[in-house]
């Protein structure tokens, strides 16, 4: 070899030594910055979503899937907890390694936070919750919240029922409720619970027989319902922490003989697309709507974040409640 060819020999060498390095590092966050000259970098978003529990949290999940692509400047990164919250530390703490510019999380559960959080802003990486809330006394370990107002989810609730009862004729019978409930310690098993109790005590005449947790599975759902019918024999009213269920709920009545919509009142919350079938086949009675698609959401916040602008810590998101009788003319328009 001559001189010359030698040390450009050597040089090649350092080169893919530098590149072989540099790759076996990081791959996922390598790739995000191998941008061509000019090209913007794209804004790498952890998501630690949940699970996959309900048809709400598909809606989530297809919401972020849709919104955080290349086109509009992002990789997800997107991992599934399977509703358990260590997963959804451990995803956390692969993200913090990853360096991501951004975390998303919706918690499953408000508490036990603070050490993970504690990482993430250590690391100097923001977190933005979407959904459900989380139970910290240092408010810095997040920069913004969306999601929707579960209190008040829960007291509409009621004042559907109380409308619906008066319609029905029956304010002054004794009324047996059942609940089916969210994950506890999740912020929408919480703030349902709530707001339905804070307005129960307004009604003396109604008894709530038992509550019990389904998950936010169908299938769970189905489970704690039908023990509930073996149980009592005169429950009226079914409140299920969310539509599925409430699903699952309307097939244990059914095999136990009973025609739900009528001998007992069902009502379900977030809204689906299947609720309103649901309520259109005369199964379901209402469903408070809970909306899921935070996506755009949390662009916005990102997108506010990165000018440098300020963001409202805590952005609660406008919904409804519609009852059986609004599902035909409605459900064309539903969006999830
Ligand atoms: O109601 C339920 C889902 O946190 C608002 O989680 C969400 C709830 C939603 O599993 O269907």
């Amino acid at each position: 070899m001559t001189k010359l060819s030698k040390k450009f020999f050597a040089l090649l060498l350092v080169g893919i030594m530098v590149f072989a390095l540099a790759g076996c590092g990081n791959p996922a966050k390598e790739t995000t910055k191998e941008t061509d000259e000019g090209k913007e970098e794209l804004i790498v978003v952890g998501y630690a979503q949940v699970g996959a529990e309900s048809d709400w949290r598909t809606a989530n999940t297809v919401s972020f899937q849709s919104t955080f692509v290349e086109e509009n400047g992002y990789k997800l990164i997107f991992d599934d907890a399977q509703q358990k919250q260590e997963n959804q530390i451990k995803a956390i703490r692969n993200f913090i390694q990853q360096e991501v510019d951004y975390i998303v999380l919706a918690p499953v559960v408000e508490t036990g936070w603070e050490t993970v959080l504690g990482e993430a802003k250590e690391a100097g990486i923001p977190v933005i919750l979407s959904d459900r809330m989380i139970d910290v006394s240092d408010d810095s370990l997040y920069v913004a919240w969306v999601g929707g107002n579960f209190v008040k989810e829960g007291n509409d609730a009621v004042e559907w029922l109380d409308g619906y009862l008066k319609e029905l004729g029956r304010e002054n019978e004794t009324i047996n409720i059942v609940t089916l409930q969210g994950t506890i310690g999740s912020s929408a098993q919480v703030g349902r619970t709530q707001g339905v109790e804070e307005k129960l005590s307004e009604h003396p005449n109604w008894v709530m027989l038992d509550k019990q947790t389904g998950e936010f599975t169908q299938s769970k759902g189905q489970e704690v319902m039908e023990s509930f019918l073996k149980s009592y024999d005169d429950i009226d009213v079914v409140i299920a922490e969310n539509d599925n269920m409430a699903f699952g709920a309307i097939d244990a009545i059914k095999a136990a003989g009973k025609v739900p919509g009528k001998d007992i009142i069902i009502i379900g919350f977030d809204a689906v697309k299947a609720a309103f079938e649901a309520m259109i086949a005369g199964d379901l009675n209402c469903s408070v709507e809970c909306n899921p698609l935070h996506g755009p959401r949390v662009a916005e916040i990102i997108q506010k974040l990165e000018k440098g602008e300020k963001v409202e810590k805590i952005q609660y998101v406008d919904e409804g409640v519609f009852p059986a009788d609004t599902a035909a003319d409605i459900i064309d328009s539903r969006l999830y």
